[in-house]
Order: C-alpha cells, then sequence, then structure tokens
C-alpha cells in the first residue's frame, strides 16, 4: 500500500519524472510519482501522430546519467521517431524498476500548501489526498494542447483529431478527405505522411513556417565519432553551451559578408540535416533583424525552389517573423508535398475560416465537407499544464493569480509564495530552447542536490525571496530585450493561446551560462532564497545576475584572451593597444558626411573629425571629446558612437582630438577642449552649424573635458552652450567614491586603470582643480541642461551620480540616467552589445531636445 506521507510528490512520468525516480530512490526518499497516461513517455508518449520526430539528434537527445546506456541502446537515426523514442523510455523503465514507482492513470487535481505542517496536501483524480514535503511538477513543456479557438468546433461529425492526443491505434485516412489545421511542427511533420494516403487534403495555414530538411539517416557520424573519442568532454561541453548540444559559436555577422557568401556558408549549414546549425551560422541572426533577413531570404530561396506553384511557393515562405524566432521546424518531404495534385494550401489570413460545420469547413468564400479534421494548433505551452494542476501556495494564492500577468519564477524553478514547490524545465529556464535531455537532468541533478542538503542541514522549506525573484523575470527579459525573438506571435510569447500575457516564456540567455547561474546560487549559499528549519533560518538574499546579458559575455570574452592590463603598458603601448582593439569594432551607422580638418587649439593646431547628418543643414553641433583617460584615444577613436550620435539626434558632431598626458598633462585638455569650443563657435557657419545652438558632449575622460569646457565657458565668456552630454564623466580626482571600490576590477575600465590615467595627467594637488575635478569646482549654478548617464558597474558611477546631484541642487536642469546593468565601456559599443541602444536612443533625444526652443 502506497503510503499517502512521503517526503516527494512528482507529477509526470516522462523524462524528468523518470529520472527523478530514480534519484528519489538512490537518495533514500520516499516518494509518490504520479501519470495521467498509462505509459512512460510524456510527451512521446501522447504525440504519436504521424511523422512525429525529434528535432534534435539522437547523439544529443537521451539521457546521460546511465553510461550503461550508451552501449544498451542504439539509435536507428540521425533523428528518432516517436515509436522509437518512446521504446527508449520503457526501456530505461524496465532496466532501472522504474514502472513499480510510478502510478499510471492518477491525475493530479489540485494541491495545497499547508502553512502548519509545512506540507503539501496533493489531491488526486482517484480520491486520494497524499501529504508531502516537497512537490515536484514534471509536467513537460508542451503537454497541454491549446484550447480550440475556431467557430464552431463541436458541430463536426466526422472524425476529428488533435497532433497531441494521437490516438493509440493510430489512424487510416486512405480514401479520406481531410482538412488539417496548423502549420506549426506537428502539422509539418504530418502533412506528408497524411497526403500519402488521403484522398484529398486541404492544409489551413495561418502562418508559414521555417523548415528544412531532417535529412534523416544514420546518427551523425562526426558527433558519434567525438563521443567515442571523449563522451565526457562533449557531454560537458553540451552542458555548457547555448543549447544543450556542442557547437562552435560562431564569430561571423551575417552582414559582413556579401549574400553570395552568406548563402554558401548557410547551404553548407543546410546540408548537415541539424536543427540547430541553420541558427549558428551567423553570430548575429537572432539579435540583428538585418542579419536574420538574411538566413529567413536563404529559406524562402529553398521554398521557391521545391514548390512548383509560384502564388503557393509565396505563400508558404514566411515574411512575418525572423528566422527562429518561432520555432522552425525539421521535416521530410513538407514543401514537395504541395505539389501533389490532390493537396491544397488556404492561407487563412485571405479566406479566414467562418466556421467548422457538421460536415466540413467555410472559410473565406467556399465551403468544404470533409471526413476528418486533424487539428495541429499546438499547445498552452510552458505554464499550461503547471496552471491547470490548481496549486495553491501560501495565504491562499494560486499559481494560475500570481501568473495571470506571466510566469513569475526564480530560475524557472521556483516560486514566491510556493515553498518547497518545483518545477522542472519551467518558464525562466532555457526548457524549450533547448536540448530538452540536458535541461531535465540539469534541473533533477539541481533538485536531488537541494533536497539532500535540506535534509542535511535541518532545513524543511526552500522559498526564493521577493528580491531573486523580481531580479531573475529582470534578467530574462534583458536577454529577451536583446533579441528580436518579442516580434514574432510565437508560442515562446504566449502569443498562440488568446488571453495569455505577452512575455518571453523561456530563458533565452543560454544553457551554460543558466547552469553557471544556478551553479552560483547554491555556491553562495543559496543567493535569494529562504532556507527554514523548526530550529534554524537562513537567507542570503541577493541577485544572481545583473551585468546585461551581452555585457557579460563580452566581459567572459575578454576573460578568456588573458590580455595584459593596460596599466602595465608604456602610454605609446597602450595607445597601439587600444588602436588594434578599434580596428576590430562594427564601424556604426551610416551618417550624411565625414570630413576631417584641424583648428585652432589652446597651443597649437589640432585635428577634429566632422560628422554631418544626412538631412539637409544648417545644423545644431555637439563638440565631443572622446575617451581615452587624456592619453590615449582620438578624434575618431569615438567613431561608431559619433556616428550613431550625429544619425540619430540630426547634429553635426566635431569630435576633437585635444592634447593627450603624460606629453601635455593638465590644464591641456581641458584647455584645448575650451579653445575648441570658441574656434568651432566662431566657425559655425563655415562648418554647416548654427552658431547659436552649440553643446558640449563627451565620454569617460572625454566627459571630464567636457564638464570642464562647459565650466570654463560660463566663467571665462565663452559661447552660451545649449546644453552638455556627460557619458560615464571623471568628475571628482579623489577616487574616493565607493564605486571605485566595487566596480574597481573585472568590468573592464579598473581602478588601478583609472589610477594609472590620473598619474599621467594631473599631480594630486592639481586634481582638487576644478579644472581637473569638476565637482569641486565652487558653484555649479549657471551650467547648461544636462544629460549625464552613469552605468551601474562602472567605477565611475557614483562620482558620476554626485556631480548630476550637484547639478540639480545648483538648479540646473538635469536628466540622469542610471543604465542598469551597463559597465563604463559598454554604451560606446555600437552595434555590438544591443543592450546599449535605448540608452543611446536616450542620449540622442536629449542632445536634440538641448536645441528645441
Ligand atoms: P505550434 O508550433 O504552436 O503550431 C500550431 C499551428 O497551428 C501554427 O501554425 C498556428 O498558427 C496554428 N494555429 C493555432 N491556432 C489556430 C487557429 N485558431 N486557426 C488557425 N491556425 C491556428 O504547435 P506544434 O504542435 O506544431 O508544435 C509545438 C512544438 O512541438 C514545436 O515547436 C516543437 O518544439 C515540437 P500561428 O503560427 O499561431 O499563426
Amino acid at each position: 500500500m502506497a503510503q499517502s506521507d512521503v517526503d516527494v510528490v512528482v507529477v509526470g512520468a516522462g523524462f524528468a519524472g523518470m529520472y527523478l525516480l530514480h534519484e528519489l530512490r538512490k537518495t533514500g526518499f520516499s516518494y509518490r510519482v504520479l501519470e495521467a497516461g498509462d505509459d512512460v513517455g510524456g510527451t512521446w508518449y501522447w504525440n504519436r501522430y504521424p511523422g512525429a520526430r525529434c528535432d534534435i539528434a539522437t547523439t544529443d537527445y537521451k539521457y546521460t546519467w546511465d553510461p550503461e546506456l550508451h552501449e544498451q541502446w542504439q539509435w536507428s537515426e540521425k533523428h528518432a521517431a516517436q515509436p522509437e523514442i518512446l521504446r527508449y523510455a520503457q526501456f530505461v523503465a524496465k532496466k532501472h524498476d522504474l514502472y513499480s514507482g510510478i502510478e499510471f492513470k492518477t491525475r493530479v487535481d489540485g494541491a495545497q500548501w499547508n502553512e502548519a505542517t509545512k506540507r503539501w496536501n496533493i489531491h488526486t483524480s482517484t480520491g486520494e489526498t497524499i501529504t508531502c514535503q516537497h512537490y515536484v511538477m514534471a509536467t513537460g513543456c508542451l503537454s497541454v494542447p491549446k484550447e480550440p479557438d475556431i467557430n464552431g468546433t463541436e458541430k463536426f461529425t466526422g472524425n476529428v483529431y488533435v497532433t497531441g492526443r494521437w490516438p493509440h491505434e493510430g489512424v487510416d485516412f486512405t480514401g479520406k478527405r481531410v482538412a488539417v489545421i496548423g502549420t506549426g511542427s506537428s502539422g509539418i511533420q504530418s502533412i506528408p505522411h497524411i497526403a500519402e494516403q488521403a484522398k484529398e487534403l486541404v492544409v489551413f495555414q495561418r502562418t508559414p513556417n521555417f523548415s528544412m530538411p531532417a535529412f534523416n539517416g544514420p546518427p551523425p557520424q562526426d558527433r558519434v565519432e567525438r563521443l567515442k573519442a571523449d563522451r565526457a568532454t562533449y557531454e560537458h561541453e553540451a552542458r555548457y553551451s547555448g543549447t544543450g548540444v556542442p557547437l562552435e559559436d560562431s564569430t561571423v555577422s551575417a552582414l559582413s559578408v556579401t549574400q553570395e557568401e552568406a548563402f554558401a556558408m548557410l547551404e553548407k549549414a543546410w546540408q548537415k540535416g541539424e536543427l540547430l546549425s541553420l541558427g549558428n551560422t551567423f553570430m548575429d541572426s537572432a539579435i540583428n533583424r538585418k542579419a536574420n533577413d538574411v538566413v529567413a531570404e536563404f529559406m524562402r530561396m529553398k521554398v521557391r525552389s521545391v514548390v512548383k506553384d509560384p502564388e503557393v511557393a509565396e505563400l508558404l515562405s514566411p515574411y512575418k517573423h525572423g528566422y527562429g524566432t518561432k520555432r522552425p521546424c525539421m521535416d521530410t518531404g513538407y514543401f514537395e508535398t504541395f505539389n501533389k495534385p490532390h493537396v491544397r494550401l488556404v492561407d487563412l489570413n485571405t479566406s479566414p475560416i467562418r466556421s467548422i460545420t457538421e460536415t466540413g469547413i467555410d472559410f473565406g468564400k467556399e465551403s468544404m465537407e470533409f471526413d476528418a479534421i486533424v487539428y495541429a494548433t499546438g499547445f498552452d505551452a510552458m505554464t499550461g499544464a503547471i496552471v491547470s494542476a490548481n496549486i495553491t501556495g501560501k495565504n491562499g494564492v494560486t499559481l494560475k493569480s500570481k501568473w495571470e500577468h506571466g510566469p513569475l519564477t526564480y530560475l524557472g524553478l521556483t516560486s514566491v509564495g510556493f515553498p518547497n514547490l518545483y518545477m522542472i524545465t519551467g518558464p525562466g529556464s532555457p526548457s524549450v530552447l533547448s536540448n530538452m535531455m540536458v535541461s531535465i537532468e540539469q534541473h533533477v541533478d539541481w533538485i536531488r542536490d537541494t533536497l539532500v542538503h535540506m535534509r542535511e542541514n535541518g532545513f524543511d522549506t526552500i522559498e526564493p525571496t521577493p528580491l531573486a525573484e523580481e531580479g531573475w523575470r529582470v534578467h530574462c527579459t534583458d536577454c529577451a530585450d536583446i533579441t528580436i525573438f518579442q516580434e514574432a506571435n510565437s508560442w515562446y510569447m504566449g502569443a498562440n493561446v488568446p488571453g495569455k500575457p505577452r512575455v518571453m516564456f523561456p530563458y533565452i540567455g543560454g544553457v551554460g551560462r543558466y547552469r553557471m547561474a544556478c551553479e552560483e546560487v547554491v555556491n553562495k549559499g543559496f543567493l535569494g532564497f529562504e532556507l527554514a528549519g523548526s530550529t534554524k533560518k537562513q537567507c542570503n538574499d541577493g541577485l544572481v545576475r545583473q551585468v546585461q546579458p551581452d555585457v557579460d559575455m563580452v566581459l567572459d570574452f575578454i576573460s578568456t584572451l588573458n590580455l595584459p592590463a593596460m596599466e602595465t603598458m608604456s602610454p605609446t603601448e597602450a595607445r597601439a593597444f587600444s588602436e588594434a582593439s578599434s580596428a576590430m569594432r562594427p564601424s556604426g551607422p551610416e551618417v550624411g558626411e565625414i570630413t576631417d580638418g584641424v583648428l585652432q587649439g589652446a597651443d597649437g593646431e589640432l585635428q577634429y573629425r566632422l560628422y554631418r547628418p544626412a538631412t539637409p543643414g544648417p545644423h545644431p553641433i555637439a563638440v565631443y571629446f572622446h575617451g581615452g583617460g587624456w592619453v590615449f584615444g582620438s578624434h575618431t577613436s569615438d567613431d561608431p558612437l559619433c556616428r550613431d550620435l550625429c544619425a540619430q539626434s540630426n547634429t553635426l558632431i566635431i569630435s576633437v582630438n585635444y592634447r593627450h598626458a603624460p606629453e601635455a598633462p593638465f590644464p591641456a585638455a581641458a584647455e584645448d577642449g575650451f579653445a575648441a569650443l570658441k574656434w568651432v563657435h566662431a566657425n559655425a557657419a563655415e562648418l554647416g552649424g548654427i552658431a547659436d545652438q552649440i553643446a558640449v558632449a563627451g565620454w569617460s575622460a572625454g566627459g571630464n573635458v567636457a564638464a570642464v569646457t562647459a565650466q570654463m565657458s560660463r566663467d571665462i565668456g565663452g559661447p552660451h552652450l545649449s546644453g552638455q552630454l556627460l557619458l560615464c564623466p571623471v568628475t571628482d580626482g579623489s577616487q574616493q567614491h565607493a564605486s571605485h571600490k566595487e566596480n574597481g576590477e573585472r568590468f573592464i575600465l579598473t581602478k588601478s586603470l583609472m589610477e594609472w590615467f590620473w598619474n599621467h595627467y594631473a599631480t594630486p594637488e592639481q586634481r582638487k582643480n576644478p579644472q581637473a575635478s569638476p565637482l569641486l569646482a565652487a558653484s555649479l549654478a549657471g551650467l547648461p541642461p544636462t544629460m549625464l548617464v552613469t552605468c551601474q558597474f562602472d567605477p565611475l558611477r557614483d562620482e558620476g551620480n554626485a556631480y548630476a546631484r550637484a547639478l540639480m541642487q545648483a538648479g540646473v536642469k538635469v536628466e540622469h540616467v542610471e543604465a542598469r546593468g551597463h559597465i563604463h565601456t559598454s554604451i560606446t559599443m555600437v552595434d555590438m552589445l544591443p543592450s546599449g541602444a535605448p540608452h543611446r536612443r536616450e542620449m540622442a533625444r536629449a542632445l536634440r531636445g538641448f536645441f528645441l526652443k
């Protein structure tokens, strides 16, 4: 007789539930595993439609926890078909005696957390109530078919099939008139098979999808060889990869090659017949619309090359969403099917379904009769199964109501208000954007280790903190924001289910980075969790990821290069190094015109670069001062940023090459800044600018020069300034602000590099001069309107913040942006770090605003 009180209740006996059961036994927890179906396999138990196949190769889509399986089970194909995957699940279940631990045909009707007993009460369809300490939802991401949202579905008297609930005995469509609604993966895989039997097949398509041929055959030999040679390394690489399949990340931008070259590269990936190879061809197809268009056009070209009727080919070609932003499909003869005379494609955008009728479908101006309708209309993905399990947490709050505006989880594993509730591959984890097997194993391992840790340390409950959960939500959003995924009406975004909140459900930051976050949480004493036992409590509250995800990737990449610290170089070496790094970056947007010239500085001529907008002039002017710690950089060194500012603000940017230290120490840069401003003012008309619409701008040490120039202009009779735009400016030579210490390492501009800059530029005594440290000016009153941007992980953050505050206190109109998750350099990295783009837009808007009367 099964116990009615156990340590752990697990819902679901797919690959997640099966592995968890194995681990619970191994670690000695009592358990109940409940499964609605009458066999193991989960997704692969339910999805038996013809042609159902996994789109991840069998070398990767399998368990790794039992090494014997690699010898005992041989896959027959590259992409396994559903019956073979189900047999694999059954094989594992038999081998490990898992069947004896699973209660089949048992649904969970509801679960409530009991705060007094610190246990869950679980109600099952068999009428039983089970109590447990830990409750695990291993319910799968694509397990609840979407409710039909088509008029009249209940009227049809013919045969109705749903791909996700296919009859176990199969269906014979021979001689039948069949309608298939839906062209996602399930439709695309089943349509060729249905077409082989049916007398007449009509496919109702709302959105065409990207699909590539699976080129099925034996498992990919290169991967088989790699596994044979060194399985451990292969599996390690998979676990720390972007998608759970080891792939070499591309370093090529789709925009850096010709279309011919791009298509040649894509053709190579295409021939591999692996789902992830195409999306991995270019580094930027997921984050840049234009780069994505290159891949999308390649795919459309492929459709045109197969489908004979050009109109049908056009209808089957996706234009409205980017490649990969909806799950791309792998097919076997899908597009070829539309060349068959008995197969017809109906575009629901021009001929919408008016109603399903008793005998068929009324659509557009037509009515057709069918013997069978197949709904391949998808799932209430990611949250459907969890939410429909009626989970009530603390204070009677249901998960359904908590998630009304989008799922809130910490690490996709847990949720505030629901102690000891765990989700395997839940929303906020990589789940459907990964090789599910890798993600499942990682979650099960994490849950097992957490349960063991709690048992060994006398903790009864674990629950994330509101701070950690909100931080994770923000991080997930940051990750999604830098991609183009949100443009698509995909089930990733909840857009396929009417009324579902539109947010990115899976975590798009990558399997490896996600795993590292989970590991970091544990290593930092369960950061962001409260653990409690009868006699003790532990809460190390905090956030696991705060740096913007693209910035983090750059930092990680730089750390792998083992570059020498700049402060160990001579100024000449540092200048050469800085120039070499600049040469590798993207150039930034086009502007109307770029010209170089010389202007009169405080002690001789200075070079400048002028960026003219493409619109007719004259234009307002920003005199721009580059970064580089007063030691390196030039009038061209901030080229991408200057182009971006010029293009976005419609302002003439004049970037000035002021003199550098140590050859020309303080106050040379400041004096050159002021002299350059005066020269530009005097020559504004010839430059194509407007003399009484001048602002100063600068980044870092250039921000210092700009701020000092504005003060000098106010104090010693310079031109009237319309504004000052200061990005991460140096304002105080004392370097005593807390951020110097907090952000002193790892974030490119380090504390010691900043000291090196100051040591070259100004003596400790000189640093007290407001022309070196503008924050120390006796008064800041009368300075022009200011846009000041500081970055969270910049050593200079606090002195920038202090300057913004002091300006405000002095009555200056200030707009202060604190760029969350950014570092000193990241906002200048145009076309490299998408997360900086919104801030640059703000800067450009503010710059433009200076000149509006
Ligand atoms: P998907 O990918 O959600 O596809 C469902 C398809 O059904 C898709 O083409 C939908 O069009 C279409 N659909 C949904 N509702 C309607 C209505 N009301 N009218 C017409 N067409 C409709 O589900 P799948 O089962 O194919 O695949 C799910 C995942 O399983 C897949 O991504 C792989 O990971 C494996 P839409 O695109 O919403 O316009």
